[in-house]
């Protein structure tokens, strides 16, 4: 794995003791959002400005071996801080769908392929398209691949 350094735990509680019981598991406890029964994944990024190691949980879209990312907050009007430590950072992130991490390459979807991967992740995920009515910004998609 490529990216080292300081991990600083999420402020936020509930997201802060989920990742530690998916990690301490390998993946096989704290695997959905809530009571949703809809599986989650752990995202590791470099925070733009401390450069400390951050780890947080996203709805798992995947498709063929890729992930989107969706950059919802729950239609919050302001985009989450790990957008912008993806978009600093596109080469330091880390996916964990499983037992062990590993390096993904990152971009931002846009036109045509943002569509496609929106529609994927509302199929994953339906409460996507409540959080994009909610807001005024388009929630940024981007597409994770596995480095070979
Ligand atoms: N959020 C989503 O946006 N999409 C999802 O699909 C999603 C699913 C999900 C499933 C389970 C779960 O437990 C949580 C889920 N969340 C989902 C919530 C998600 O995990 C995040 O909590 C949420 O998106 C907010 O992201 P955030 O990066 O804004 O997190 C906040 C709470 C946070 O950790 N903030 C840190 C802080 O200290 O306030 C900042 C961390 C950081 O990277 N800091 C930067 C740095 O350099 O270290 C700079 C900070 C700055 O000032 O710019």
């Amino acid at each position: 794995m490529s990216l080292q350094g300081h991990y600083e735990p999420s402020p936020s509680g509930w997201v802060r003791d989920q990742v530690e019981a998916y990690e301490a598991s390998g993946g096989t406890e704290a695997n959905t959002l809530r009571d949703t029964g809809l599986p989650i994944i752990i995202v590791t990024t470099r925070g733009n400005k401390t450069g400390n190691v951050r780890k947080t949980p996203l709805m798992r879209v995947e498709h063929n071996g890729e992930y989107a990312l969706v950059a919802s907050q729950g239609g919050a009007p302001t985009h989450p801080v790990w957008y912008y430590n993806l978009r600093a950072a596109p080469e330091s992130v880390l996916i964990q769908d499983g037992p062990e991490p590993f390096d993904v390459d990152v971009r931002e979807a846009t036109g045509e392929e943002r569509q496609v991967w929106w529609e994927r992740a509302v199929a994953a995920f339906p409460p996507y398209s409540e959080y994009q009515i909610r807001t005024e910004r388009t929630i940024p998609v981007f597409i994770a691949t596995k480095r070979v």
